[in-house]
């Protein structure tokens, strides 16, 4: 049986360790369940891109966030005591006059004074549109990468 070619076996092993490497994807269920908020907000609630990463998390409620208690992308467990902690605060990171946990509880961006709707719309009997920006982009590049490498390996022969 042939085994697959080197390039193809080194793009896969690429691709999956990019995604566990910037991926936090129990985040966003965390924040929901401590905060109440009707959706799990976006990845850009605290990080300035969907694909998220380590030293991305530069959003003025990921600022609060890091300032009341330890967080590690490992372990969303960290994430309802530093959210219990801002509520006891009231801490109110885009100054707007409604607090973070008001605001995600009610499904709005904490980061944006005002509005900033974070589940989007509902049609019919609950039904909404999923939020933009769960698209992982390194993951992106790196599945084009190898599809370049396998076109390449397929025009040469
Ligand atoms: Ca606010």
């Amino acid at each position: 049986m042939n085994t697959p070619p080197r390039v193809f076996r080194l793009v896969i092993a690429l691709c999956f360790a990019s995604s566990a490497a910037v991926a936090s994807p129990d985040y966003p269920d965390a924040v929901q369940g401590a905060t109440g908020s009707p959706c799990p907000p976006p990845c850009t609630v605290c990080h300035e891109s969907s694909s998220g990463g380590y030293g991305t998390a530069v959003k003025p409620f990921a600022r609060s966030m890091a300032k009341v208690g330890k967080l590690d992308a490992e372990d969303a467990a960290l994430v309802a005591p530093a959210v219990e902690k801002l509520r006891a605060q009231a801490t109110d990171s885009d100054g707007d006059g409604a607090t973070d946990i008001d605001e995600l509880g009610a499904g709005r961006d904490p980061n944006l004074h005002g509005k900033g709707d974070l589940c989007g719309p509902e049609y019919g009997c609950g039904a909404r549109v999923e939020p933009r920006g769960r698209i992982d982009g390194s993951a992106l590049a790196l599945s084009a990468l190898a599809a370049l490498a396998l076109f390449a390996r397929w025009r040469w022969r």
